[in-house]
Formats: C-alpha cells, sequence, structure tokens
C-alpha cells in the first residue's frame, strides 16, 4: 500500500523561471522542499494534474533520478492518471516533446539545464511542457511562479525506489508508470521525415562523420540513429556516454566548449563532417572540414534546401527566428514567397506559430534548430537535414556554404558572451543604452551610421499576446545590427549577450574571419555602451 502524505511548507523566493524553465545550482534544488515547492507549484499553477497523463524524463545529470523519483511521487500524491517516463529517467528534450504530442499526453515535465554544465556543483534544471508538446507559454509560467509565491503543503507519497531500469508498467498508488526505451519512438519519427537511404548511402561512399555527443543525453540517440540505423563506422559518435556531470565538460555544442571536435574538424585530414549536441540534445553545432557553420547560415541553408528532404518536400509554410539570430533566412524566405517571424529568445514563443501552422521551420543563433515535426528545437534533426542534403546535393559543406552565399549574400553574424558579470553592473550597462535609444538614430560611429534603436517588443499575431523588453536593437544603414540583452539561463550574476551582424553583398568578401568583418560593429557597440569598463572585462568570455 502507498501511503501519501500532506506536508506543510513555506514559499520560497526566486523560483521564477527564466528563458528556459527554473535553472538552479544542483544543491540550491537538493535544499530542504526546494524541488518539491516548484514540482507544487508546477501542479497548482496548471490546475492540477488530477487525471492527466504526463510524460517524464532528463538528461542524466546529477540528481535527475532522485528529482525523477520525486517528480513521480508528487504526481501520483495529486491524483495524475499515468506517467510516461522514459527507462532510467531518460529523454533527450525533443523526444520528450515527441512523446507528449504521440501519446496525447497533458504535458511534461523535463529535468535538465540544458547547456549548463552539471554535476554536484553544477546547474540543475525544471522544465514544464504543454499538450502540444512545447515550452509552457509566458503566461502559464506565470502562474506557476505565481504558485511557488503561496504554496503551503506539499502532497506526495512516501519515499520509496520506484525502479526505472527496466521497460516495465509499475503503479504507484492508482497512478499507472509506463517506462520506454527513450530511443525507439524519435529514431521513428526521423526516419519518417528523412531520406536514410540516402544518408547510409553517403556513409558507405566512405563520408567521414564525427558527432560529439560531449557525454550528455543524445550519446545513445546518436548511436542507433547514426551507428546502428544509418551504418556510419563504430567511434562516429565520440563521448557518447552520458554522464552525471557531462565528463566534468560544459555541454554547449559551440567552438569553445566542444573543442576537441573543433580541433579535429579544423584540421586538413578533417572528417567530411562534424556536428555536436547539448545537454539535453535540442541544440546543435554543425561544421565541415575547415567550415564552421553559424547557427543563423544553418537555418537559412535548411530553409532553402528543405524540399530536397522527404518530410519537406511539400515546402515550407514559413519560417521564424529570434529577434538576435541573424536575418540570413529572411532573404530565402523573400525568395521562396513565404511569411518571416521574428520572436523573443526562447523556444516557447515559436509554439503558437508552429501550432497555427504559420511556420514550419524556426531557428535561434544559439545553436537551436527546428520545425514543426515536435514543439522543441532539435539537436540530432538539424544533423540529419544537413546529412540529407549532403548525400543529395553532393559536395562539401564547405562548397554549400560558398553557393548559400553566392547566391543569397553573406550575413556575417557573432556573438560576444559576458559571464557571471556583476548584475548591477550589467543592469546599469543596459539602462545606459536604453537611456540613448531615442537619439541614436541619425548619430555615426566611424562609417556606420544608426537608422533605427529600440527595445523589442513582440505582439504574438495567434493569440494577441505582447512580451516586453525582449532585447535592444540598434539598426545601422545597409543592414547591421547590434543586439544586447541580458540571459534568462545563467545562475551566476548576470550574463551579457551582445549580437553583431553584417550584411556583404561582395563576393570577394564572403570568406573573411567573422571578427574581422564585424570589427566596425563590434567597435559601435563598445563605444555607445561601454562594455569594458562597465564589466570590468577585456575581452568576451566566449565567442560564438
Ligand atoms: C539561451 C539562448 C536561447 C535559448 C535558451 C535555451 O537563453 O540564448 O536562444 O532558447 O538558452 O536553450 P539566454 O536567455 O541565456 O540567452 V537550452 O538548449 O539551454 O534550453
Ligand atoms: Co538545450
Amino acid at each position: 500500500m502507498t501511503t501519501f502524505r500532506t506536508i506543510p511548507t513555506e514559499p520560497i523566493e526566486g523560483q521564477k523561471p527564466g528563458t528556459s524553465g527554473l535553472r538552479k545550482k544542483t544543491a540550491v534544488f537538493q535544499g530542504h522542499h526546494y524541488l518539491e515547492n516548484f514540482i507544487q507549484s508546477i501542479w497548482n499553477g496548471i490546475g492540477g494534474v488530477q487525471g492527466k497523463t504526463l510524460v517524464l524524463g532528463g538528461d542524466g545529470r546529477h540528481f535527475n533520478s532522485q528529482a525523477a523519483q520525486v517528480v513521480l511521487r508528487m504526481a501520483a500524491a495529486s491524483g495524475a492518471k499515468k506517467v510516461i517516463v522514459g527507462k532510467r529517467a531518460l529523454l533527450s528534450t525533443p523526444a520528450a516533446s515527441h512523446l507528449i504530442r504521440k501519446r496525447g499526453a497533458d504535458g511534461g515535465i523535463i529535468l535538465s539545464a540544458s547547456h549548463n554544465p552539471g554535476g554536484p556543483n553544477g546547474d540543475f534544471g525544471v522544465k514544464f511542457n504543454s499538450a502540444n508538446g512545447g515550452p509552457a507559454s509566458e503566461s502559464v509560467m506565470a502562474r506557476i511562479f505565481d504558485a511557488t509565491k503561496v504554496v503551503s503543503e506539499l502532497h506526495i507519497a512516501e519515499s520509496q525506489d520506484i525502479g526505472l531500469r527496466t521497460l516495465d508498467t509499475l503503479t504507484l498508488g492508482d497512478m499507472e508508470i509506463e517506462i520506454v526505451d527513450p530511443v525507439t519512438d524519435y529514431a521513428a519519427l526521423m526516419q519518417e521525415l528523412f531520406d536514410f537511404d540516402a544518408i547510409s548511402g553517403l556513409f558507405k561512399s566512405g563520408f567521414r562523420m564525427r558527432f560529439d555527443a560531449m557525454h550528455a543525453v543524445t550519446g545513445p540517440y546518436a548511436r542507433t540513429i547514426l551507428e546502428e540505423i544509418l551504418g556510419a563506422p563504430p567511434g562516429t559518435v565520440m563521448n557518447g556516454l552520458p554522464l552525471p556531470d557531462f565528463g566534468e565538460g560544459h555541454p554547449d555544442p559551440n567552438p569553445t566548449w566542444a573543442k576537441q571536435l573543433w580541433d579535429e574538424m579544423m584540421s586538413d585530414s578533417g572528417p567530411d563532417f562534424g556536428a555536436a549536441s547539448d545537454g539535453d540534445g535540442d541544440r546543435n553545432m554543425i561544421v565541415g572540414r575547415k567550415a564552421y557553420v553559424s547557427p543563423s547560415d544553418s537555418l537559412a541553408v535548411i530553409a532553402a534546401n528543405a524540399t530536397l528532404v522527404p518530410g519537406y518536400r511539400d515546402g515550407l509554410k514559413g519560417v521564424a527566428r529570434s529577434m538576435p539570430t541573424s536575418q540570413a533566412v529572411d532573404r530565402v524566405a523573400a525568395r521562396l514567397g513565404i511569411d518571416c517571424y521574428e520572436t523573443p529568445t526562447g523556444w516557447k514563443f515559436f509554439g503558437n506559430l508552429l501550432d497555427a501552422g504559420r511556420a514550419t521551420l524556426c531557428g535561434e543563433e544559439s545553436f537551436g534548430t527546428g520545425s514543426d515535426h515536435v514543439r522543441e528545437k532539435d539537436g540530432l534533426w538539424a544533423v540529419l537535414f544537413w546529412l540529407n542534403i549532403l548525400a543529395v546535393k553532393g559536395g562539401s559543406v564547405a562548397e554549400l556554404l560558398d553557393a548559400h552565399w553566392a547566391e543569397y549574400g553573406r550575413n556575417y553574424y557573432s556573438r560576444h558572451d559576458y559571464e557571471a558579470v556583476d548584475a548591477a553592473a550589467a543592469n546599469g550597462l543596459m539602462d545606459h543604452v536604453r537611456g540613448q535609444l531615442a537619439s541614436l538614430p541619425g548619430q555615426s560611429f566611424g562609417a556606420l551610421t544608426v537608422e533605427t534603436a529600440d527595445e523589442f517588443a513582440y505582439d504574438d499575431p495567434v493569440d494577441g499576446s505582447r512580451s516586453e523588453g525582449q532585447g535592444l536593437r540598434i539598426g545601422f544603414a545597409g543592414g547591421g545590427r547590434v543586439v544586447l540583452r541580458l540571459s534568462g539561463t545563467g545562475t551566476d550574476g548576470a550574463t551579457l549577450r551582445v549580437y553583431h551582424e553584417k550584411v556583404e553583398e561582395d563576393a570577394a568578401r564572403f570568406n573573411l574571419d567573422p571578427q574581422e568583418a564585424l570589427a566596425d560593429i563590434i567597435a559601435a557597440a563598445e563605444t555607445i555602451a561601454g562594455i569594458k569598463a562597465r564589466t570590468g572585462r577585456d575581452a568576451p568570455d566566449v565567442i560564438t
């Protein structure tokens, strides 16, 4: 007999979800009632889970299993009908999104702090997704946050070990727990969308690839799909074993943190194609031999070539990108004669556009690309998209990029991150720039003249909701831009993100180092924002 308890609790300050769920230091999540308070507040914020079916999984980081047990015990105590959980409580974020949709579940909990480091000294996180499979909207998250401020009791089944290591169906009180293989349904979906014969033919022809799973959740997915189903040689997947601390790494697929892969790809004898994915499997980095594909360009190339891929043969309904993402995809959309939406940062803003059939592809400059096949960004999906395009078109990644720029022009792009900056200094910097917005248009910085300057606000065309304060943007004559915003996923002080973009139409200048090509934009950002003086930093911590 399962015993349920009602335990009094007190609200804990600061449980405000950010860009993607609630992220805190692991030790904070492990603190007294911290996780329990937040989970109870999710239930309370969404009107309870009585009779509902939920999906549950996580990226395998430290505290994943223990937290999954707590979620199950709290779902049972609040009357949930069923929880579908990945074996060992593992599910990548896109696989969880797919499972919610496929099973018609009412929502899901994803235990992940995504690209943030894990382990006892790292970060932990909890995301809540709605019945459409996507991150809950701002208004739902606001109700959950409100619930954290008044939570007074916790409902939980008494402590016990719920075995999640075998594919079984269990019960906890009246609640059913169905344990599923995390990979099977996701792999089947990929097989529906992509030409697996063409991709396996590519591998048979001797095409060499390296996929860096960064010791995070995509290891098992990549091994099954790339090596077992598509026949890529064993060893194609590196760092494929998920580890609770990601092997002491930072599971963020970019040139800085996927250094081992990067070095291999930048050598003359490197593989033909490289890719990496993040902690929870929703991000991707694409890189060819000596050819880095910026995420913004990746989105544009995918959009331009989408009809080569079976799942997208009928064309795109529209595309969407987050505001700081480069405008490379806008040019493709214009050529295709389809709509291009500009949304605030964070995948939750794409949900309505995807649900309403207004956009087929979405992307963010932060290594996120996805489509209407799920309601999250999807790392392996993007990798398979590139493989499918290369298999059909032939040629190298570098050639594909060159051909794309020759057709559309190149949007040089770079993001500079200043991490763990003093929060007051970071807010001061934003205020300083905000104060100049009205007077910037018409001013010149070197050869650049400001045309527009504003603080981005988004009016959702589907539900009419308005989201304000979504980043400061300064537009220059000729299409260059600087965007500044503060991160909503960091857990140390503030992280300042400065996004730079410049449009190049001269083919003789398509192969510059982006930092060089953007030098005048970067200098203008420094002059306007006083970044060095205000952050006390000489250079960004991470450049992508
Ligand atoms: C960052 C990225 C944003 C992304 C978010 C979640 O947010 O900039 O584009 O959607 O992370 O990605 P922020 O607020 O720190 O800039 V994931 O893969 O970490 O869930
Ligand atoms: Co992620």
